[in-house]
């Protein structure tokens, strides 16, 4: 999708600081951390939300997991604790229509909401 901002980074088209990437997904550094680590994981795909998705993504879907985890462990913070978390639609907050996967760790987190 020529105007989404995570389609333009994942052509290269605008920088970030990419530090995954594989042939469905891509991981870069989030432009306002909420902490020490904070990376998006996101389908190569334009997917608009979570709530777009079927049947037919359940192993990319996973995939964002083990991929989750294996960052987690390279950037230092599986062992001290980190939060994968997803937000989808306007009452979760999510700015951005392409669906992401923040990774969040490098401190102590506060509660869920
Ligand atoms: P969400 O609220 O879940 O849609 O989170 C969107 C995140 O995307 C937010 O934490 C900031 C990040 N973000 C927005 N624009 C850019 C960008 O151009 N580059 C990078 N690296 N991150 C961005």
């Amino acid at each position: 999708m020529a105007e989404c901002i995570f389609c333009r980074i994942i052509a290269g088209e605008i920088p970030a600081e990419i530090t995954y990437q594989d042939e469905v997904l891509v991981a870069f550094r989030d432009i306002h951390p909420l902490a020490p680590v904070h990376l998006l994981i996101v389908p190569r795909r334009h997917v608009e939300s979570l709530a777009e998705t079927g049947e037919e993504d359940q192993a990319w879907l996973g995939r964002v997991q083990v991929v989750a985890a294996a960052l987690a462990r390279r950037e230092g913070i599986a062992g001290s604790g980190f939060r994968l978390v997803v937000n989808c639609g306007p009452d979760a907050g999510q700015e951005v229509p392409h669906l992401h996967y923040h990774l969040i760790g490098g401190r102590t987190l506060g509660g869920m909401v």
